[in-house]
């Protein structure tokens, strides 16, 4: 990854090398952390971080299915996100609020340890490959199931619930495809380990429901809005994997992917469609600020002084 400059820790900005912990954190011994991947984009407002009261909502809804008390507001939050921004002077850039159980106790209880909050920034490209937009991806239906709703609370965007998440993807690019896809308990499409899910046929858009196994995305309630307000129909409904086989076009979402094409699920060739075409354009031309009737999502980051 590419080092910048500042972390915020705790109320703090320190300097990147510096941001340490204690092995015997709690979050690092048992996974019990929240956090969240937002972007910002360089647009001609200036640097605007994207649906960001959004995503330190979820973080603190996170948060709270952990137990976790988060020490800092929202808005204490947005302002360390702006802050952290501002300093490292990347106006394009990804961003990761992470706040997990300290040093304090070990042992599973969480009781005893501080709840510590870091947020990052750093320059992150194409997280599929760089041709992962154009020509579109691959992808392999994981053996690993999606973490259930009486597992792990799907709906938190926990740090424990990523080993889910890494044994999919490794078991897909080690098997030569790009990405997992995920499917639940009882075999129906959740989502991938890092993105959600979309399938058109017959000129119908659908992702699976909020209660399927997968991470209430940000990105995916944005295309969804984009989409009905470029007349498609969007439903949410359960799927199995043979909906995917026999899709029109299918399609992956999520901050750190934005819109990728499915060229193949499994070893079924599926073409990069118009549809994925034109929301992954109206997707970017909402992010980078291009698009008036959304720029309430844009949250501009006035930049330091000194910062580039
Ligand atoms: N499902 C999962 C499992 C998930 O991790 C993400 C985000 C999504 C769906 C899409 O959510 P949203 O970003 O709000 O649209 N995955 C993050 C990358 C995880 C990683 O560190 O790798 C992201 O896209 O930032």
């Amino acid at each position: 990854m590419q080092a910048t400059e500042k972390i915020w820790m705790n109320g703090e900005l320190v300097d990147w090398d510096d941001a340490k912990i204690h092995v015997a954190s709690h979050g690092l011994n048992y996974g019990s952390g929240a956090f969240e991947g937002i972007r910002c984009y360089d647009t001609p407002q200036g640097p605007s971080v994207f649906r960001l009261r959004e995503h330190l909502v979820r973080l603190e809804n996170s948060a709270r299915l952990l137990y976790m008390e988060l020490p800092y507001s929202i808005d204490e939050l947005r302002d360390a996100v702006h802050e952290v921004v501002a300093v490292n002077g990347n106006a394009s850039c990804y961003i990761r609020p992470l706040a997990f159980y300290g040093y304090g106790e070990l042992g599973v209880s969480s009781v005893g340890n501080p709840v510590d909050v870091v947020v990052l920034s750093f320059p992150w490209g194409a997280y599929l490959g760089e041709d992962s937009q154009t020509k579109g991806i691959t992808a392999k239906i994981s053996s690993w199931e999606r973490v259930g709703p009486n597992v792990i609370p799907h709906v938190a965007k926990a740090t424990g619930i990523y080993l889910n998440s890494m044994l999919a993807t490794m078991e897909a690019r080690r098997g030569g495809y790009d990405e997992a896809i995920m499917l639940s308990h009882d075999g129906y499409v959740a989502d991938g380990p890092g993105e959600n899910i979309f399938v058109v046929k017959d000129g119908v858009i659908s992702t699976p429901p909020l209660s399927m196994s997968i991470l209430p995305g940000i990105t995916r309630d944005t295309v969804i809005q984009i989409a009905q307000d470029l007349g498609h129909r969007v439903e949410e409904k359960l799927m199995i994997r043979t909906d995917l086989y026999l899709a029109d076009e299918v399609f992956m979402v999520g901050t750190a992917t934005e819109v990728a094409p499915l060229r193949a699920v499994d070893d079924q060739e599926i073409g990069v469609g118009p549809v994925t075409r034109e929301l992954q354009q109206a997707y970017l031309e909402t992010v980078e600020g291009r698009s008036e009737r959304y720029a309430h999502w844009l949250d501009v980051v006035e930049m330091s002084p000194s910062a580039a």
